[in-house]
This record gives structure tokens, sequence and C-alpha cells, in this order.
């Protein structure tokens, strides 16, 4: 029996590859994540950037407590069964009237995993929509292969490589996904996707947590190593990452600088890149 999410709703991700709205965290607990990064970012002088953005649940508490979060586990244990880690996750920003965009792109392209069992919960901590710039994605794009990507390092995007789908991705067969504040987006590690820049007046901030069954291995790096959130690692695969001590501790960011320059290596392969773009 599915915890959360009905046999209809898992059954419609499996075919187009995506779901939302999904019911998460409410919108009291997206404004308190939102109130907490904005805090981290005023005691900084500046928005948050580069690495910092990426595993950032291995730099703070409270980002380290979303990714368990039940409200989400329960929905990804419904799709990708009870052993699971959190490989990775990535915030997306895109401050008020800002000219960053997310081209068409298969988020498997260089992250190296031995399948496609992985799904991301992309969590809304502001509106989330076509004013701001929300996800729009290919329905059923996720049942074809990996398709070719080029890398274009345009500075405006926000992917790691600026890579996008080298075949001309029709936007008439585009579905836009919204959301509210605290609702999430599924969708498949195949499913073509993109957004558009943020023409509203308020930053729009969704928190992108990857999810992966136990057995899913890293084949490119040489070591990887990923968060067990629910269940058992009978496979070992992965080295396995702490909680955070304390908020932006020095432990903290030393094991978050090593997991990145690791990272780095995987999703910047034949780049010479050594770090992540601002
Ligand atoms: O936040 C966005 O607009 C794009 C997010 C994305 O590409 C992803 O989560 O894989």
């Amino acid at each position: 029996m599915p915890k959360v999410l009905s046999p209809e709703a898992i059954e419609r991700y499996r075919r187009d590859g995506f779901l939302f709205p999904v019911e998460t965290i409410g919108s009291a607990d997206a404004a308190a994540y939102r109130g907490r990064l904005e805090a981290f970012e005023a005691e900084q002088g500046k928005p948050l950037q580069g690495a910092y953005r990426q595993k950032t649940h291995l730099l703070f508490t409270w980002l380290n407590d979303l990714i368990r979060d039940p409200r989400i586990l329960d929905v990804v244990e419904d799709v990708l069964g009870p052993n699971l880690f959190c490989w990775s996750s990535s915030f997306f920003i895109k401050e008020a009237g800002d000219p960053g965009y997310v081209s068409w792109h298969q988020d498997s392209t260089y992250w190296g995993l031995s399948e496609p069992t992985v799904m991301t919960v992309w969590v809304a901590l502001s509106p989330s929509n076509e004013l701001s710039g929300c996800m729009k994605v290919v329905p059923g794009s996720h049942l074809l292969d990996q398709v070719a990507h080029r890398d274009t390092f345009n500075e405006h995007n926000l992917l790691t490589r600026g890579q996008e789908i080298a075949v001309e991705v029709d936007e008439k067969d585009a579905a836009m996904m919204p959301l509210e504040p605290g609702q999430a987006s599924l969708h498949h590690v195949r499913l073509f996707h993109a957004s558009p820049p943020n023409q509203s007046n308020d930053r729009r901030i969704g928190y992108a947590i990857r999810y992966i069954p136990t057995h899913v291995r890293q084949v490119v790096g040489e070591k990887d190593s990923a968060t067990l959130v629910r269940g058992k690692d009978d496979y070992g695969y992965f080295e396995h990452e702490p909680r955070p001590d304390a908020d932006f501790s020095p432990e903290a960011q030393a094991l978050h600088a090593a997991v990145s320059e690791r990272q780095v290596q995987v999703l910047y392969r034949d780049t010479g890149r050594s770090t992540f773009r601002s």
C-alpha cells in the first residue's frame, strides 16, 4: 500500500515523468525555511552562490532536516521504495527581474549514476509560477533514452555547464508546473525540463532534492557520497554523509568542501573546471 500518493498518482508519475502539485511541508514551514536562508544571506552580506547552492544540506542542520522530512520521504518511498539515499540537493534561486534561466535538459546527462531510477523533489520556498519562471516539462520525455546535449556555459544559465538538449524542443509540447510555497513537484531524471527568467518582483526559490534507492551506483566518479535518509544500505556503494554538527560550522564547511571537490570532478569532467560556477 502506498503511504501518501494514490495508485493513480503513482501511475501518472510513471507515465508522464512528473507529478505536481504535491503537498509537502506547507506554507508556514516554507516561509520558515526561506527565513533561515535569507537570515544567513543577510549575515554574509550576499546571496547564496556557487558551491554553497549544491548539497547545502551538508552545511545547515535545518536543510538536513528538510531532506529527511517524513512528509517528503513518504512520497519518495511510494515511488522509489523503502531504502533511500539523498544523493544531492541544489538551490535554484532566481532573483526578481533576473535574466537567469534553465535550458531544456535531462538531469541524467552528467550525474554519472548507473540507472535512471532517480527522482527529484523540487520544493517551492516562494511562489513559482509563469511570471516568476516556474519549471516546464515535456510529458513522457523520460521514456526516451539519454539524448545528446551541448555545453554553452551561458552566463545566465543556472545549470553547471549551461548544458542544453542538442535538438529543438517544441514549446507546444511543454506543460507548466506552477507551485505555491510549501508545495513540491516530482520529476524523473530523464524528463526534459527547463525554466524561463523571473519577471516578478520577488525571488523565485526552489530546493531540488535528488533521491535514489540504495542499489544505484556512481559509475563515473571514483568515490561518491550520499545521505541515508530512510531504511538500510545493503550495497555500500556510497560513503555515508554525516549530519552537520551545527549550522555552517568549520567541520560542516570542511566536509562540504571535500564533497564539492569530488562532485565537480563528475559534473564538470572533460571541461578543465575545478570549481562550481557562481
Ligand atoms: O529550478 C529550476 O527552474 C530548474 C530546476 C532543475 O532543472 C532541476 O531541479 O533539475
